[in-house]
């Protein structure tokens, strides 16, 4: 079943129903922590859109799709052309990047306290390069084992592709291992590179409740949607993606998962989660 905002326990007449007949469509690989960080941007300022789910590689077509064959989609250090997050608006608009997303978002409510200087947009930058990248490697790395992955096809996407994911996935992900790197001294190395940053972000914390200034912004949200594979949060702490939280990972995923939410910025992701996830920001 594919989920979208209201959550999967609707069913197709009551969808029909209840949400508006054209809203925007977003496209994404469920469980992946940067369409986390777009999935809660439009939630928070209660945007309402259909998600469409794509396991990896199913995602492709799709995505070609909604962005002229890749014309419209941005590649960065991070990601690829055929990324997702992919939101199509209602009137045309593609947005290729998670942080425009959240950032349209914002702009749609006329919100200023979600990025309200540069130093929230640097980090925030900064942050989507380099820890999202060392998370996703260390996700796939340590947590996202053959079991994970089909549990996360069963819960996340419909049926016929759950089905196909079963058959494709061992070439699928020995796919994913070669495209992000996924070996182990590369992995052991964004394992003491995400030490490192949540060591800068702690310090960060040590006088202030929020990563910059005394309000949640987008470095916020930035920093606990991308630590998503590695805190490994459940759905009642407050996440809203596919991964199996803390306790339902591999020995060693949820042995690191634990490390860090003992650190005051794992405390922050679980805070943020708790405190801002399910906030929903009216207009002025
Ligand atoms: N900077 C991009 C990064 C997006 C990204 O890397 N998405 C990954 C999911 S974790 C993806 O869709 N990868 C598949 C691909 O590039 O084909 C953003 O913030 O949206």
């Amino acid at each position: 079943m594919q989920q979208d905002e209201l959550g999967p326990v609707l069913t197709r007449a009551a969808r029909r129903r209840t949400i508006p007949r054209s809203v925007h469509t977003l496209i994404t690989i469920p469980f992946s922590h940067y369409n986390e960080r777009a999935r809660w941007g439009l939630q928070r300022f209660g945007i309402p859109f259909r998600e469409r789910a794509y396991m990896p590689g199913f995602h492709v077509i799709p995505v070609l799709l909604a962005t002229h064959f890749g014309r419209d989609g941005r590649a960065d250090g991070a990601s690829t052309k055929v990324s997702t997050p992919v939101l199509a608006t209602e009137d045309g608009l593609r947005l290729c990047d998670s942080g425009d997303i959240v950032a349209w978002a914002c702009q749609q409510r006329g919100d200023s306290t979600m990025i309200p200087n540069e130093e929230v947009r640097t980090l925030s930058r900064e942050l989507s390069e380099s820890l999202g990248a060392h998370t996703r490697r260390v996700g796939y790395g340590i947590s996202f084992d053959g079991r994970a992955a089909a549990t996360i096809a069963r819960t996340t996407v419909g049926p016929a592709q759950a089905l196909a994911w079963r058959a494709l996935q061992p070439i699928v992900v020995r796919g994913i291992h070669r495209g992000l790197g996924v070996f182990p001294a590369r992995v052991e190395r964004s394992i003491a590179r995400v030490r490192e940053i949540f060591a800068q972000m702690s310090s960060r914390l040590a006088d202030h409740a929020y990563l910059v200034g005394d309000g949640f912004t987008l470095a916020d949200l930035t920093f606990a949607a991308l630590c998503v594979p590695v805190i490994l949060p459940t759905r009642d702490e407050g996440y809203h993606g596919g991964l199996p939280g803390v306790d339902a990972a591999s020995p060693r995923g949820s042995a690191f998962a634990h490390e860090l939410r003992a650190t005051p910025a794992g405390q922050h992701v679980l805070r943020m989660y708790a405190k801002h996830r399910n906030e929903v920001v009216k207009p002025p």
